[in-house]
């Protein structure tokens, strides 16, 4: 992009139905070394009366012909520019040709057809099928394909499109030829090749209908042998929605195929399912416990979004969260069925906090369905997936399990095979239960966080509680109105019993409903709604938001001693974790203020060190309230973010625990150890437990130094010993965050990892990033050198992350160095990966967009390097956006 360029700026009421709709798309794709000719044949049909030129997209494309019924146009038929090809006075009906070439090889930006290791591959959500041929490149633009692939056949043993195998035949030439035809319309972005050596695994699920699918995953040969889980994890996924949602499978064959250079997790292409390996490997030398759930989720999401995605579709991009909120949701649901429901829900609460608050209190800030994008990739967020998950969770919270599933119900038979919106989904939800979200729709479309403000008074037996909601202004909505918030309320008495049940005199203007286990659901839709209870005994203990039931924040000023009774007493885990998590801040911040410190977080530590715990998933949930929060969960906390101070504070608070339990710590990591490993939710609550009381000893010696031959013995044998690497990451992070273990020794563990696991690069992904977020010695210093090692590549998303990524948004101090060298550093590696790859430099800017909340001079060193960026003219318009809009909100008026 050029600097006087402006880029254009996309509207969501500009909507306008295509002008053309193409019922049919036939493609041929002849791969030889270097080049990639694609033939498209269209069959092409007016849709809007005032249509009467055939607009086309297409970007980066080198156009050999262009055809209309067979006909070859002339030059002053049609005109091309930099993103379209317009056919003049094109008849209403009308069978297009078009042959580009293309050259996957040299495409780094990972959109579109390229090359990745020995295979080709393809990504086309959100625009990158435009990439592949000319064609009307948006997802209301539903087509028939069938695909065709011509390549050598020794070089590329598979040949995979969507849809069904139509024929396979090796042509006289030597040349294999292989069509594929997918019978279910779909979109462009839905379209997927591939074509490589790949090894297979193979399976098969029956439907609950009876019907046969082949299950296939497909890597680069060395990686095959860690399909199996992710094998697993899609038969489960297949039963549950068969189960959950009366969702089947479709086609006859459901693939999976596992890549090593993909810019995100993993696509939905229908039936050809494209993945990252980190998002599809596993293996217990290769994946960690949380590696072995971010498997399962994400083969569980693209596989639900064959219906929530792919059956029915986007009508345009602003309508993301539509598939992406709702599948999710799904995804949520199927880990809380598999794992601890309360594990998993605290886990998506603590995401929600620590990335997505951020993002809706800063420059980025947007509804989960946008009004506005200068770059659609920018909008795949935390807003439009996690919040938008939210949204999605209140439904089902308003409507209850049964009346949510006849709401899909309704939804799914409703807009099969089409292109709809968000509003539509709402509507359905509504029409199948007779009810009104209208109010509850501001969700979709005001940006920020509410926040709720709680306050409880007790007098004669009687407890008022008001309820306040507010929220802050956002770049472009200045003044928000009052929303549908679910808040799910509990009163406890001082023996832990539920004070709510159908006996209990409720009153309150607003609408309320009593749910199972004394949980009061409370319809706050005005700005302030008082609520009485009346014939209590003594003051109850206020239990706020059980299960996080809305996505905001919640202001309560109450009685420490009453958060230690919540840790210890609520019914709800959610909310146990909750109040532990604020005691442990007000905690934290006391110590990084210099304030008088009381007892009460001690004394949740020392009730749940003496609790025990007799299953999993109080082993998981206890292991939660244990740990401390991340410095990034801290920072969005306070309005100006001390990072030294922050960082500095909870060492303390790890390494004062960590000494007044040592014994406690000690005998717990003996005692969980020695299990034969399984992954397993009661392997995994084991492992998570005992390497919280690993991470409490070792802090320990911070505050005790006599102890640190004894735990640096310890450490350096379990490392030797562990036989899976959630064990071994345990320790080996210790090993080199610790200031009390020498350098050569630190040195050796990590030279010794790398010679062992150097062949599997998710491994050694690990081990950058583990160095990366180091905040021992002189981090940037040894970023630097990381990025001269042989195995560092630039082009690598995965690796970049693992480096970049890690030290930008785990390395706080360091990449807030009062210097300014961090945040230099970043922008210069981001500016060098704009020009091969844009999704990923701006996936990186991040940690850079919101220097108003740090004080100088962090403040102005982060303005620099934006201003940097922008002077240096940003090729892309994916970093373009992310640069202006940060900067100006950070300086009024530039930008
Ligand atoms: N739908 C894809 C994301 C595509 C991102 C494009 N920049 C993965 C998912 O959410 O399932
Ligand atoms: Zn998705």
């Amino acid at each position: 992009m050029s600097e006087d360029s402006s880029p254009q700026v996309v509207h969501r009421l500009d909507y306008r139905p295509p002008g053309h709709l193409v019922t049919d798309i036939d493609l041929e794709f002849d791969i030889t070394s270097g080049s990639t000719l694609v033939t498209a044949d269209l069959d092409v049909v007016r849709n809007r009366d005032d249509a009467r030129h055939l607009v086309l997209d297409g970007v980066d494309l080198e156009l050999v012909s262009i055809a209309v019924d067979g006909r070859l146009l002339a030059g002053n038929e049609y005109r091309r520019d930099a993103e379209s090809l317009t056919i003049f006075d094109m008849p209403t009906r009308a069978r297009v040709s078009v042959v580009t070439r293309v050259y996957p090889e040299s495409n780094s930006a990972l959109e579109g057809l390229y090359r990745s290791g020995s295979m080709y591959c393809t990504q086309c959500e959100a625009e990158g099928f435009r990439k592949i041929t000319y064609f009307p490149d948006r997802p209301d633009v539903l087509a028939r394909y069938t695909t065709t692939i011509v390549a050598d056949a020794a070089a590329h043993p598979v040949m995979l499109s969507n849809g069904n195998l139509m024929s396979d035949v090796v042509q006289a030439d030597g040349r294999r030829r292989v069509t594929w035809q997918d019978p279910f319309p779909k979109p462009s972005y839905l379209f997927a090749l591939v074509a490589g050596n790949l090894a297979e695994r193979r399976d098969e699920f029956v439907t609950q209908s009876g019907r046969r699918v082949d299950l296939r995953i497909y890597s680069e040969p060395h990686n095959i042998g860690q399909c199996e889980f992710a094998m697993d994890a899609l038969k489960r996924s297949m039963r549950w929605d068969e189960v959950t949602y009366g969702r089947e499978y479709d086609l006859d064959i459901f693939m999976i195929v596992a890549v090593e250079d993909f810019n995100m997790g993993a696509m939905e292409n229908k039936g050809l399912n494209i993945f990252n390996t980190s998002c599809v490997l596993a293996s217990p030398d290769t994946a960690t416990d949380a590696g072995y759930q971010r498997v399962e989720a994400v083969v569980a999401h693209e596989y639900f979004h064959n219906w929530s995605g792919n059956r029915v579709t986007c009508r345009d991009w602003f309508q993301l969260s539509l598939k992406e909120g709702f599948t999710v949701f799904r995804d949520a649901q199927f880990s809380a069925d598999a794992h601890s429901k309360t594990v998993q829900r605290i886990e998506a609460v603590d995401f929600l906090r620590t990335v997505q608050f951020p993002e809706d209190g800063g420059p980025m800030a947007h509804p989960v369905r946008p009004d506005s994008y200068i770059e659609i990739s920018n909008f795949y967020t935390t807003t439009v997936y996690e919040k938008g998950a939210e949204v999605v969770g209140m439904i089902h919270t308003l409507l209850d399990r049964t009346r949510f599933r006849r709401g899909t119900d309704l939804y799914f038979d409703r807009h099969d095979g089409t292109a709809v919106t968000t509003d539509d989904f709402v509507a359905a939800m509504e029409d199948a239960n007779g009810v009104d979200l209208g109010q509850f729709r501001r969700w979709y479309e005001q940006a920020g966080t509410p926040v709720i403000r709680v306050t409880q008074a007790f007098e004669d037996g009687v407890c008022t509680i008001r309820l306040e909601q507010r929220c802050d202004p956002t770049p472009g909505q200045d003044v928000k109105l009052p929303f549908h918030i679910p808040v799910a309320l509990g009163l406890l008495r001082a023996d832990g019993s539920e004070c709510l049940d159908a006996r209990a005199k409720i009153h309150s203007d607003a609408a309320f409903e009593l749910r199972d286990g004394g949980t009061l659901l409370v319809h706050l839709r005005e700005s302030s709604v008082a609520l009485t209870v009346s014939g209590l005994d003594a003051r109850p203990v206020l239990s706020v938001l059980r299960g996080f039931s809305a996505p905001v924040r919640v202001e309560f000023d109450r009685p420490r001693r009453e958060l230690v009774f919540l840790a210890m007493h609520d019914s709800d885990g959610v909310s146990r974790w909750d109040a532990m998590r604020s005691l442990q801040v007000a905690h934290i911040e006391a110590v990084r203020t210099g304030r008088e410190l009381d007892d009460s977080l001690a004394q949740v530590y020392r009730e749940l060190l003496s609790a025990g715990a007799a299953d999993p998933d109080t082993l998981a949930l206890h292991a939660e309230l244990l740990t401390l929060p991340t410095e990034a969960y801290l920072s969005d906390l306070s309005e100006l973010i001390d990072v030294r101070g922050i960082h500095l504070a909870r060492q303390n608070t790890r390494a004062r625990f960590g000494a007044a339990y040592a014994d406690q710590w000690r005998e717990i990591y003996r005692r969980l150890g020695g299990r034969r490993y399984v992954p397993d939710p009661a392997g995994m609550a084991n492992r998570r437990y005992r390497n919280v009381a690993l991470a409490f000893l070792c802090a320990a010696v911070d505050d005790s130094p006599a102890l640190a031959g004894e735990v640096s013995s310890l450490l350096f044998e379990a490392l030797e010993r562990a036989d899976n690497l959630t064990d071994r990451m345990a320790c080996l992070r210790e090993i080199v965050d610790a200031p009390w273990i020498e350098d050569e020794r630190r040195d050796a563990a990590l030279e010794k990892f790398y010679e062992r696991w150097q062949a599997e690069k998710l491994v050694i992904d690990m081990w950058f990033s583990l160095q990366a977020s180091s905040p021992r010695g002189d981090p940037l210093t040894r970023v630097t050198e990381l990025e001269e090692h042989p195995t560092f590549d630039r082009r690598n998303p995965n690796r970049v992350r693992a480096l970049y990524g890690a030290f930008a948004s785990q390395n706080a101090v360091s990449f807030h160095r009062t210097d300014g060298a961090g945040h230099r550093f970043l922008a210069e590696r981001i500016e060098a990966i704009d020009a091969t790859n844009p999704q990923l430099a701006a996936r990186l800017l991040t940690p850079l967009t919101r220097p108003l909340r740090y004080p100088e001079p962090q403040r102005q060193s982060m303005i620099a390097a934006l201003q940097s960026i922008r002077d240096s003219g940003p090729r892309s318009k994916d970093v373009f956006e992310i640069v202006s809009k940060s900067l100006q909100v950070a300086v009024p008026g530039s930008g």
